[in-house]
């Protein structure tokens, strides 16, 4: 996977040489390039930002040095609007190469043919990420992410890109950043772990909160519960026995029941979606003071 991101603090993705993704970017599993958008910048401040037209507090991003970037990241346009892939993607004929148009010398390569690209631009305006839309990114063969500062950047910008390339505005919460960068390592994280050969066989992605969970579809839907490991008695608290039991449908169905009490404690959003409940669910969720209807059942 090929990541681009432009940003006025280069310095912010330091962390991208460390851990588990650092080793991949050393291996050459991805590959990332850093961008000061400065450097697209023509005065001599190297502006980025300016006042908003309409009036309003704050700064706004200018659309000159953002264009120049894009023009000289993103491929040339000539692809269809495609969406992520799992979804159907827009077919538009291949043009034969002899009828496309000139492209201007300073533009990058096209990719070879098939390969996806997308651009994100990290806004708290965004779509919620989300662990699906972390997979379906993992499947893009390059992403481009656009940091913007201040109140944003110049809406045109966006608008001008979408004519090119598959645009997603993305948030990573209900709550303000000073800017994108920490929500693009956030989300280069949750990508780049899924990507083959980055998580060890120890820590699966499979395991995940959001994922298929410990024991597969058996924990869909549930937040992860506690763990525990050696020593067996630590400060007089001792590890739950059915873990030491070596019975597996016990410690299957102690996992599920802790799981079900910490999904109905930190997220009832989550807890209220779940299906199918056996009774021991039902009791389980009832005893955590969460009200389970008969409709939500499994026959
Ligand atoms: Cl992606 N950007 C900013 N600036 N703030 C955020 C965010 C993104 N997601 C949540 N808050």
């Amino acid at each position: 996977m090929r990541v681009d991101i432009i940003t006025i603090f280069p310095g912010y993705f330091g962390p991208l040489g460390m851990s588990l993704i650092g080793k991949a970017a050393g291996r050459g599993d991805i590959e990332f390039t850093v961008h000061d958008l400065r450097s697209w910048t023509r005065d001599v401040h190297h502006t980025v930002d300016d006042t908003p037209y309409g009036g309003g507090p704050g700064m706004v991003m200018k659309p000159e040095p953002w264009g120049d970037a894009l023009d000289a990241i993103l491929p040339p346009a000539r692809h269809p609007p495609d969406q992520l892939p799992d979804q159907p993607p827009d077919q538009l004929p291949d043009q034969p190469p002899d009828q496309l148009p000139d492209q201007p010398p300073d533009q990058p390569p096209d990719p070879p043919a098939g390969q996806s690209v997308r651009l994100v631009v990290p806004a708290p305006s965004g779509k919620p990420f989300t662990q699906d839309m972390a997979a379906r990114y993992s499947r893009v063969d390059h992403l481009v992410f656009a940091c913007g500062r201040y109140e944003g950047i110049d809406a045109r910008v966006i608008e001008e890109a979408r004519a090119r390339v598959p645009v997603d505005e993305v948030s990573i919460g209900d709550y303000v950043l000073a800017g994108g960068e920490p929500a693009v390592l956030v989300m280069i994280e949750s990508i780049c772990r899924l990507l083959p050969g980055v998580l060890g066989n120890a820590e699966s992605a499979a395991d995940d909160s959001f994922g298929a969970g410990r024991d597969g579809a058996a924990m869909a839907g549930l937040l992860e519960g506690p763990v525990y490991t050696r020593p067996r008695s630590w400060r007089s608290r001792e590890v739950p026995p059915v873990l030491l039991s070596g019975d597996h449908a016990a410690i299957a169905r102690w996992r599920r029941d802790a799981a079900l009490r910490r999904t109905a404690e930190n997220r009832p959003d989550l807890a209220a979606r779940l299906e199918p409940l056996d009774s021991r669910d039902a009791e389980v969720l009832s005893e955590a003071g969460f009200p389970v209807s008969g409709d939500d059942m499994a026959h």
